[in-house]
């Protein structure tokens, strides 16, 4: 079981517990305890696999790492199982709808007999959720929103969990199999869309049969489906879907290819071969006068033989990339190593996990030429958020701090609440300090369209707002996007040179590949940011760079890859335009 799975158990049992009546201390140690495993860095398998003790993390007394023991090892709960069952069915399918917390539930349960999401979706289509007291017509509209999301996200999983997935297969697989010499994965996760269908492997191996076979034991497999002498196919226990492919080395390029599609791109590149007497598949390209196959050990020479160039996987989504390649138009995409600096990332002052200078350590580490420190404004009551006092101690802090790591620069920053007006926290002087100024929305997310369009342009409009932090404020398979005119946000920005974020976090992946294409089309600065909340989040930034590939960008369009001189510029000419 990862993290995130075990984390879920302790936050039903909380809400189970709250419900069955239980003391304060004991929903808030469960409560706790699932949020100290959710952000845990380290998976606790690997923790207990490497002989350390569970107690030593925050809120994890005896019982609770007990529990965790028996659910890594058995991946039930016995406790968590006969506590279930001591409510009604449907009851936890529905408190998995974000923003159903368990009370309304269990009313929903109770009052209208509704024991499945898709009772529920029924019932408030049929105006019965609305006239619950203490309900009404914008939570029904709520709950409706998240459970279509919840819908959608039963058929495909968020890109960080299929990430995750499939790492851990890999991993396993090559310590089961020291023959295997290649092993990647294909299809939509190496594209990187948001959201995928089933995981893709492709791999080389001297004993390709032991191969297949590894993959159909792992400890994780809920179903077989395929199991043959190059092909295997899996199910986890999590519901997602494994298809592994075997090949011999003169051909990995070709499959690989294919594999990675997308299926709209292949298609294109049929068509482009069938016109030069060739026909593209699986095993590599096909004279077809002659009926002769030739192989490809990698890709690049598959696409050469085409008289094309190795296409990024990110830019194949079968749109007009091919007509790029044609016209020698594809963009030299911004790669990780184009990045200089990350200006959104929080310490252990606001809601990070780290001190200051861990972050900075890390971040010099990585060989950026400046970071700005962004932590929560004091609107953010639950984040722990600065207040005007504390910020410009921080401030302080940070002046001493520049240039000791390796002489990167310090940039003092914050990040915002963007309030319900469009005004956001910090008076001018303590704004007047701040380097860069990330201001994001984390309230008040329920506003129409119109409102919060203006809400946000307004913000653009303040001369001290340096970037527009996590734009829809998504959760991947979470929490849907609000709604905003994304168009007229995009121009605005444009306008007044205010940056627009691509934030890395797996969970977020926002702005979006479609906004980051437009606002590449309308030149609006981006900027990629991890929004980092500990030390091994710094790593996300290859996340938001891909998304910026899928945006067809280039270093130039990406505001943080510009050296610092260059940079600060760009920081210090929206203010010096516009601040009083
Ligand atoms: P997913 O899994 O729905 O997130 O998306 P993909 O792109 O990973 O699709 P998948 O797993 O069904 O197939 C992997 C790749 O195999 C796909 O990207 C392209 C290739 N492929 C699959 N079916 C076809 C097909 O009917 N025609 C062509 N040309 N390629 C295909
Ligand atoms: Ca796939
Ligand atoms: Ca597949
Ligand atoms: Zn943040």
């Amino acid at each position: 079981m990862n993290n995130a799975q075990i984390a879920e158990v302790f936050d039903k049992i909380s809400s189970l517990s709250q419900l069955k009546g239980e003391s304060v201390f004991v929903i808030r140690a469960y409560q706790r305890a699932a949020h100290t495993i959710e952000r845990s860095p380290v998976e606790l398998e690997q923790y207990v696999g490497e002989g350390k003790d569970l107690k030593e993390l925050d809120g994890i007394g005896d019982a609770i790492a007990k529990k965790i023991r028996e659910l890594l090892d058995t991946g039930h709960l016995e406790f968590y199982e006969t506590l279930k069952a001591e409510f009604p069915p449907g009851l936890l399918e529905i408190m998995d709808i974000p923003g159903v917390g368990p009370k309304t539930a269990l009313r929903l349960v109770d009052e209208l007999g509704v024991t499945t999401v898709d009772d529920l979706e029924q019932a408030i289509e049929d105006g019965k959720v609305e006239k619950m007291p203490r309900l009404g017509k914008k939570a029904a509209d709520n709950i409706l929103r998240h459970l279509r999301t919840l819908r959608t996200k039963d058929r495909r999983m968020p890109i960080g969990q299929a990430s995750y997935t499939a790492r851990s297969i890999m991993d396993d697989l090559r310590r089961r199999c020291p023959t295997i010499q290649k092993l990647e994965y294909a299809g939509s996760l190496r594209r990187f869309e948001e959201t995928i269908g089933d995981i893709d492997l492709v791999c080389t191996a001297a004993d390709p049969q032991s191969v297949i076979d590894a993959l159909a034991s792992l400890p994780d497999v809920a179903e077989v489906l395929g199991h043959g002498s190059t092909k295997g196919s899996i199910v986890t226990r999590d519901g997602v879907q494994v298809d592994l492919r075997v090949v011999e080395e003169e051909s990995f390029g070709a499959l690989l290819q294919y594999l990675t599609g997308s299926k709209q791109h292949n298609i294109l590149l049929r068509d482009y071969a069938n016109r030069m007497g060739l026909s593209v598949n699986e095993y590599g390209i096909t004279t077809i006068a002659t009926g002769d196959t030739e192989t490809f050990a990698d890709e690049g020479s598959f696409y050469a033989r085409l008289g094309l160039p190795h296409f990024p996987p990110e830019l194949r989504q079968g749109t007009s990339e091919l007509d790029a390649a044609r016209r020698k138009a594809l963009p030299s995409l911004v790669t990780l190593e184009d990045v200089k600096g990350d200006l959104h990332v929080h310490t252990d002052w606001s809601d990070g996990t780290a001190p200051v200078e861990a972050m900075l350590a890390a971040a010099a580490e990585r060989g950026y030429e400046y970071i700005a420190i962004t932590d929560h404004s004091s609107g953010r009551g639950i984040a722990n958020g600065l207040s005007d006092e504390r910020m410009l101690r921080q401030v302080q802090l940070l002046r001493t701090l520049d240039g000791q790591f390796n002489g990167m620069k310090v940039l003092t920053g914050s990040e915002v609440d963007i309030r319900a007006d469009g005004s956001i926290d910090y008076p001018e002087e303590v704004l007047k300090e701040l380097d860069v100024v990330v201001a994001s929305i984390h309230s008040g997310m329920g506003q129409d369209r119109d409102k919060m369009t203006e809400r946000i342009i307004k913000a653009i409009h303040n001369p001290y707002v340096t970037a527009i932090g996590h734009l829809t404020t998504r959760l991947l398979g979470q929490r849907p996007p609000i709604e905003v005119d994304v168009e007229a946000i995009l121009q605005a920005a444009k306008e007044t040179g205010t940056a627009m974020e691509i934030n890395s976090s797996l969970e977020r992946l926002d702005l979006k590949d479609t906004h980051v294409f437009r606002a590449r089309e309308l030149g609006v600065p981006l900027v990629i940011n991890t929004d980092a909340h500990a030390v091994e989040s710094l790593e996300n930034t290859r996340y938001g760079v891909a998304v910026a590939r899928r945006g067809w960008c280039e270093p130039q369009h990406i505001v943080n890859t510009r050296p610092l001189k260059e940079f600060l510029e760009f920081i210090r000419k929206k203010r010096l335009a516009h601040a009083p």
